[in-house]
């Protein structure tokens, strides 16, 4: 938490999200090209308000229904998302319950190491990575984050993404994988290409996430799961959250 960023500032949540980046870049969990991610991130929220919509609460439940139906779901964890997230990612996977995958675009053994390290410090046990023994090759994907975990990502239902490439959701997709992305660009080609995506800002989206789960699994059958994650209309989704965006522009515009 940086203290010289005052608390009434009205960019203040805004600021600290940046700086909790910068700190994760320091410490070796976020990579360089992770900041120049966030930033195009961050227009992305702008133009949404920074609020959740309603059509990211229903993607966020259909993703949930989706995860706790799956036979082996698995959350994947890249620099960001750990700088950002890493006690949500561990609270999310205990409660579902998902194995959580390190899975690196800009791969090092250290920075694996370091977010592996992260997570532990929050209470993760047993995350999977490349140091891990068994890995297998993602089919026709040729950047690093083909090398997945047997166990894991290869042999998983339902994987969650988030800060995506679009390259590794549409091999996923390929193989036969439902995939629910986290992306506040609803043109990305990870966002077009999953089966779920929330169009959220993941410091936002995941305390929704948990809040959801621990409401599913008190009130609903695994019937109203599967239901709910199939009958998701992606397109539709990704439609109305860019509508959304047009919409703040044009306030914008008639407001100048
Ligand atoms: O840690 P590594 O090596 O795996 O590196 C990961 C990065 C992020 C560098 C890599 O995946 C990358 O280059 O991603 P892209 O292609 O820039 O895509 C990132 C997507 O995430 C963009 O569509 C952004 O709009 C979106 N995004 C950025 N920040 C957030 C976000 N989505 C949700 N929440 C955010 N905070």
């Amino acid at each position: 938490m940086r203290t010289d960023i005052p608390i009434n500032h009205p960019r203040f949540i805004s600021l600290q999200t940046r700086a909790q980046l910068v700190e994760g870049f320091q410490s070796g969990l976020v990579s360089s090209e992770g900041l120049i991610a966030h930033g195009r991130g961050e227009a992305f929220d702008y133009l949404l308000g920074e609020k959740t919509s309603e059509f990211s609460v229903s993607a966020i439940e259909a993703a949930c229904c989706c995860l706790l139906s799956a036979t082996h779901p698995v959350i994947s964890v890249n620099g960001n998302f750990a700088a950002l997230c890493s006690s949500e990612i561990v609270l999310l996977s205990n409660l579902i319950p998902a194995r959580i995958e390190i899975n690196l675009f800009h791969r090092s053994a250290e920075r694996e190491r370091l977010i592996n390290q992260e997570l532990e410090n929050k209470g993760a046990k047993n995350c999977l990575g490349s140091f891990s023994t068994k890995s297998d090759i993602i089919p026709g994907l040729s950047s690093n984050r083909r090398i997945v975990h047997s166990d894991g990502i290869y042999t998983a239902d339902v994987i969650m993404v988030s800060l995506e490439d679009g390259d590794r959701t549409q091999a996923l997709v390929e193989m036969g994988k439902k995939v629910i992305a986290l992306d506040l660009n609803p043109i990305s080609r990870t966002a077009r290409t999953a089966n779920i995506t929330v169009v959220d800002n993941v410091i936002r989206a995941m305390p929704i996430m948990i809040n959801v789960v621990n409401k599913l699994k008190q009130e609903k059958n695994i019937e109203y799961m599967q239901d709910t994650a199939y009958h998701f209309d992606n397109k539709k989704n990704l439609t109305n959250s860019f509508k959304l965006m047009l919409q703040g522009l044009e306030r914008q515009t008639i407001s100048i």
